[in-house]
């Protein structure tokens, strides 16, 4: 099949409008789909640097990518969560991608430069792994982007954006739907901005790009992934998208941009009751040490 603006081949067809596109239109389409969420939801302005976590997996590089080639500032943060095989390959695939495009790229480890071992804290703390993955993962990026005054930016794309958003309402998790935004202001000098700018870009178009462009990505998932609940919300949306392109934006879109204000929970709720951890002076909202100070101070 024919790209609909080219004559090149197509490497994805949307039977919503019955187009196709070849790798060089599908890239200016994501391109123009994000600049459309950093616009829509004040993203990015006047110059702000940008810290983007990368794991190695598509969506992240293709983050990475896609804010380079808009002419934005952008560094890479790699994160080696000491995770066996799974961790070691994240970090040898964020590497390669970082030195081919010449991109910056920096990688913390959590065990090296930490000295905590979540699997050896889970088990001590009785804390599932990826809860204390969580915490050390949302400490680590913070810090990072507060250091480099840059916005945080990470590879959520729409699928995700829908499971997770369908998944607080099924539960009607009222703070979670209060706290999600695709845009979350830095309220304190220790809490960094927070940007999602993938959130108009599909799953499919995503493996799509990286595919054809040939973007080496991590393929096999965390063996400690177990989000049976969120992987079965995604695969029920998926099919309702299947029968009716669109749904997935309409519904996300809509959310944002009209349903949350109706509603009242507009994501500027992040400082609730948060205090200065009396140990590293990042936010926490427990009265004592934070969570990842905790973390730390159980293998001393
Ligand atoms: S890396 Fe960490 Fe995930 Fe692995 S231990 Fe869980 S949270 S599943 S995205
Ligand atoms: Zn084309
Ligand atoms: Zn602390």
């Amino acid at each position: 099949m024919k790209c609909s603006r080219c004559e090149n081949e197509a490497v994805i067809y949307y039977s919503q409008g019955r187009r196709a596109l070849c790798t060089e239109h599908l890239e200016e389409y994501l391109l123009r789909k994000v600049n459309r969420a950093i616009r829509r939801f004040r993203m990015l302005e006047g110059g702000e640097r940008v810290l983007v976590a990368v794991s190695g997996g598509k969506d992240s590089l293709l983050l990475w990518h896609l804010l380079k080639r808009l002419g934005y500032t952008v560094e890479g943060l790699h994160i080696n969560l000491g995770l066996g095989e799974y961790s070691e390959l994240s970090e040898k695939i964020s590497r390669g991608f970082s030195k081919q495009h010449g991109y910056d790229l920096t990688v913390v480890s959590v065990e090296g430069d930490y000295g905590i071992n979540i699997i050896r804290s889970s088990r001590k703390l009785r804390r599932p792994p990826c809860s204390v993955c969580g915490t050390v993962k949302r400490y680590i990026l913070n810090k990072a982007a507060v250091e480099s005054r840059s916005v945080l930016a990470t590879g959520h794309n729409l699928d995700d954006e829908a499971a997770t958003l369908m998944g607080n309402i099924l539960s009607w998790d009222v703070e979670q739907l209060r706290r999600a935004s695709p845009a979350l202001p830095a309220t304190h000098p220790r809490l960094a901005k927070r940007i999602k700018p993938l959130i108009y870009v599909t799953e499919k178009e995503s493996a799509t790009y990286c595919l054809s462009t040939g973007i080496e990505y991590v393929l096999p998932e965390c063996p400690h992934s177990v989000g049976a609940r969120l992987s079965a919300v995604k695969d029920a949306l998926a099919r309702i998208e299947d029968r009716s392109p669109g749904t997935l934006l309409n519904f996300v879109d809509t959310y944002y941009r009209r349903v949350r204000d109706i509603l009242g929970l507009s994501g500027e709720a992040r400082e609730v009751a948060l205090a200065e951890c009396p140990s590293c002076g990042y936010l926490t909202s427990s009265s004592g040490p934070c969570a990842f100070c905790r973390l730390k101070g159980s293998f001393s």
